[in-house]
């Protein structure tokens, strides 16, 4: 086995990826990786500790953060970027420990667990400890393992919506304090699956947490999400492709090519950026260019001009690719071979003018798709429509909702999503956010009484937006359980973004989820179970067995 990765819905066989990452990570970055999260348990160690003392470093947040980030699948495939992060990290954590010294704290080493105890780092410990670090070497334990493993990505999703609402200034000292709790308690084997599993809870309680704080951010300094037709074709000037989740790099990118003759289009999970009234004033903001991130080979080819990576979903490119010189990465996504944007100096802007100038050199993207599609149905815009909304339940024209949100992927099985939305009957609404949306997102569902059939709350993080309608209708109509509502939930998972939106979900009480395309490889027999017993969770069948079930439900 040359590596063992098992976090994501496409873990090879159901099992897990041990030659190669069906995502493209190669065996050298997935040991980096697991050195990486190694590394950041044992900072959690120390961050707790001195957090405890009343020691806090902002830049140590902003680390785990970050690093855990880049972990995420499909984010960062540059292994050089690691290693440099690493060695980052450990000049941040003897800062840290100098701190906790100067303030008395004794720090026995010995008895801290294996990763705070590390101090030397060398390229050949690299490959050892790796093999070391691997998820399957912590413990043998499987469901243990599996507690850790459920936690430790819902914390990753945690990281990755901090992380974007650091970038506008919103920071949470509850979110990152939990999220170092809850790596550290990964390394405690002291604790047991009942503890376990009450952090899992918790966990998403955090979720929550970060999704609104990750709206409170977006919406106060971009404004609430309206109702927006966002077009799907192109113009006859060269173009730059944004993709990924990062909207203050959005920001950055649009102001910095004001004037520049160059155009800017949305790709996948960037597309809700236009539902912002802060970016409508961007004559350049053209539209949205091609469709959910697994599709960028063929996509990528034709656009032509420059493609920005501000998060993942990056599908690293053939060798035979005529795009991969256009792509660029920044935050916390990598390439190896693709230019990396630095990080912005302390309330400036990133330096873009490098992509800028790549574009003018480049023709017009090929259109591969022409018309609109409709999107911005966050909570202040549904809730602006409660009226309507409500009456049209009351009178029957709506019978239920269908929460479908969460994340694509190229697996045939995932034909299911748009054959599920093709099949429900026409007085049902579909609730979204997420890149799961493409897999019906241009069909012609109609609408019921003016209000779309697909009603896009945003990017995977806005499905707080879909628990924040749902929690209003509940009030509404007087009803003492949210599972009362008439809303039925058929979410589709990816990566661990979706994790912690499925925690999240969790916590806030809502039962009978069926996920898919397939549950989670990291989830033991006996943790599957918990799952089920307790909150009803189910994996799917065929679209007329679920569409059974789930119209009947509630
Ligand atoms: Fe495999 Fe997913 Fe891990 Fe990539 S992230 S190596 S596809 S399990
Ligand atoms: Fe998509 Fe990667 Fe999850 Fe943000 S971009 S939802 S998969």
């Amino acid at each position: 086995m040359s590596m063992f990765c098992f976090q994501c819905q496409e873990a090879a066989k159901g099992v897990g990826c041990t030659v190669k990452g069906v995502c493209g990570k190669e065996p050298e970055v997935a040991g980096i990786q697991d050195v990486m999260m190694y590394f950041l348990k044992g900072m959690s160690v120390y961050a707790n500790m001195a957090r405890e003392k009343g020691i806090n470093d902002p830049r140590v947040d902003r680390f785990i953060q970050e690093g855990l980030f880049m972990t995420i699948t499909n984010a960062n495939f540059d292994k050089q970027r690691f290693i440099d992060k690493i060695r980052d990290g450990f000049a941040l954590r003897i800062e840290l420990e100098n701190k906790m010294e100067d303030a008395g704290i004794q720090l026995n080493k010995e008895s801290l667990p294996e990763p705070a105890q590390w101090n030397a780092y060398t390229p050949v410990e690299y490959e050892r400890k790796a093999h070391q670090a691997g998820v399957l070497q912590m413990t043998e334990n499987e469901d243990i393992r599996s507690l850790r493993e459920l936690m430790t990505y819902g914390i990753k999703g945690i990281a990755a919506y901090a992380e974007h609402a650091g970038n506008l200034k919103h920071k949470s000292e509850d979110i990152d304090a939990f999220m170092q709790k809850g790596l550290a308690a990964t390394l405690d084997d002291s604790l047991g699956a009942d503890e376990l599993t009450a952090m899992v809870l918790e966990c998403g309680k955090y979720g929550v947490e970060v999704m609104s704080l990750l709206d409170k951010a977006h919406t106060s300094t971009y404004g609430n999400p309206e109702i927006t037709k966002v077009n799907l074709g192109v113009r006859n000037n060269p173009g730059i492709l944004i993709s990924g989740h990062d909207l203050r790099d959005m920001e950055d990118l649009l102001e910095q090519t004001k004037d520049t003759g160059v155009d800017v289009y949305t790709h996948s999970e960037m597309l809700p950026a236009h539902y912002y009234p802060a970016f409508k004033k961007y004559d350049h903001f053209v539209g949205n260019y091609g469709n959910s991130w697994w599709k960028q080979r063929e996509e990528f080819e034709k656009f032509n001009g420059p493609i920005l990576f501000t998060t993942n979903c990056i599908v690293p490119p053939l060798k035979s690719a005529t795009y991969a010189d256009r792509i660029y990465t920044t935050g916390s996504s990598g390439l190896d071979g693709a230019t990396h944007i630095p990080e912005r100096v302390e309330d400036g802007r990133k330096d873009f003018s490098g992509v800028i100038e790549h574009a003018k050199r480049c023709e017009p993207p090929v259109e591969i798709e022409t018309g609109e599609i409709t999107g911005g149905f966050a909570h202040n815009q549904v809730l602006a429509l409660a009226d309507k909304v409500v009456d049209a339940v009351k009178s029957g024209a709506i019978r239920k909702f269908f929460v479908m949100a969460g994340c694509d992927g190229r697996m045939k099985s995932r034909e299911y999503y748009t054959e599920f939305a093709r099949a429900l009957p026409e007085d049902t609404v579909i609730l979204t956010a997420g890149c799961a949306k493409y897999r019906y997102n241009k069909l012609p569902l109609g609408d019921i009484g003016g209000i779309p059939r697909v009603l896009d709350a945003g990017q995977c993080n806005d499905s707080y937006s879909l628990a924040v309608i749902a929690l209003k209708l509940k009030e509404v109509f007087e009803l003492n359980d949210i599972n009362e509502l008439p809303i039925a939930y058929n979410i589709a998972w990816y990566e661990q973004k979706a994790v912690i939106v499925l925690l999240a979900l969790l916590y806030l009480g809502v039962k009978n989820i069926h996920l898919g395309p397939t549950l989670p490889a990291f989830l033991s027999p006996n943790v599957a179970n918990v799952l089920v017993e307790n909150f009803g969770i189910s994996g799917i069948n065929t679209v007329d067995e679920d569409m059974k079930v789930l119209l009947e439900d509630a």
